[in-house]
């Protein structure tokens, strides 16, 4: 992988090499972390966060649902990642950070260990590649179901339920595709590994609720707005595992990923096998948003300061 100079570890920027934790970290064993995956990009006023606070907010979000406190301010999230992007010298890079429960007991009670808390940011090209960004990717439905509420929390993003996406990956990987769609409990579509799912027919578009196990990711939320904004009708509703072979157009948005257009499901082709007309546009607009290039969307991003600024 790409590495950096700095990362942010419990307050204080360590060398990349030395950002290193016990393993007995409780997080280690069963899972007990949370994190984000967040991207900064290269705009005319220099490197910016793109909806920063959102993703803090759902940081907090997702600790909360596991019984930990954020144990840094949400500002002091935001201005440590401010500082590494800075200080590692990145126009544009995708920011993780991740708050999980570090060395201290061991046994599956975790709230007398310590919550810790660490910013990564590195340099992370198109996560489904370029070509599946332009051209499009084959999925195919997982064996595996996307895990539901009644064991786990889909709304959290939780580093243990990671193993669902981490599984589907692999078996669709070793099958020769390059992604994954799962349904729900209920046989309903949910998501990618790590994407949202949007379907359009006769040009409508068509999106799973929040009851479909999702992570109400922030990508959906902008790709949603600017679906509307561009005049398309949005409705989020059930989606049949079918309909996404019978669609016209089906693409995934996620912060890693992007825009990338799906063009074969289970060895269908979808539509015409090459991304559809309303994905393209989409794709454009959102693309500008993302670079600082779409003046309505300009609070969108969280514009790194300059070192000399601060
Ligand atoms: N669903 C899942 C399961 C998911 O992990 C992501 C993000 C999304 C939907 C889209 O959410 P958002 O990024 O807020 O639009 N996946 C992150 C992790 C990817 C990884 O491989 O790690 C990401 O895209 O950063």
């Amino acid at each position: 992988m790409n590495t950096a100079d700095l990362i942010w570890l419990n307050g204080e920027f360590v060398a990349w090499e030395d950002a290193k934790v016990h393993v007995l970290t409780h997080a280690l064993h069963y899972g007990t972390g949370v994190f984000e995956g967040i991207r900064a990009y290269e705009t005319e006023r220099g490197p910016a966060v793109f909806r920063h606070q959102d993703h803090i907010k759902r940081l907090e979000a997702s600790a909360k649902l596991y019984y930990m406190e954020l144990p840094f301010s949400k500002a002091q999230f935001r201005e440590a990642t401010h500082e590494l992007i800075g200080r590692n010298g990145f126009k544009s890079c995708y920011v993780r950070p991740l708050v999980w429960r570090g060395y201290g007991p061991m046994g599956l009670n975790p709230l007398d260990n310590p919550v810790e808390a660490m910013v990564a940011v590195w340099e992370w090209g198109a996560y489904l590649g370029e070509e599946g960004k332009r051209d499009g990717v084959r999925a195919r439905v997982s064996s595996y179901r996307r895990i539901s509420a009644d064991s786990l929390i889909p709304h959290s993003k939780a580093s243990g339920q990671y193993l669902n996406s981490v599984l589907a990956k692999i078996e669709s990987t070793k099958a020769g595709y390059e992604e994954a769609i799962l349904l729900d409990d209920k046989g309903r579509v949910s998501e990618g590994t790590g994407e949202n799912v949007f379907v359009v027919k006769e040009g409508v578009i068509y999106t799973p609720p929040q009851t479909a196990g999702i992570l109400d990711g922030i990508n959906r939320k902008s790709c949603i707005q600017i679906a509307r904004d561009l005049g398309f009708e949005l409705i989020e509703r059930d989606i049949a595992r079918a309909e996404l072979a019978l669609a016209d157009e089906v693409f995934l948005t996620g912060t890693a990923a992007e825009l990338t257009p799906l063009r074969e499901i289970d060895d269908i082709q979808i539509g015409e096998g090459i991304p559809g007309p309303i994905t393209r546009q989409i794709q454009q607009l959102f693309d500008d948003a993302l670079h600082g290039r779409a003046a309505q969307y300009a609070e969108w991003l969280d514009l790194v300061p300059v070192p000399s600024q601060t």
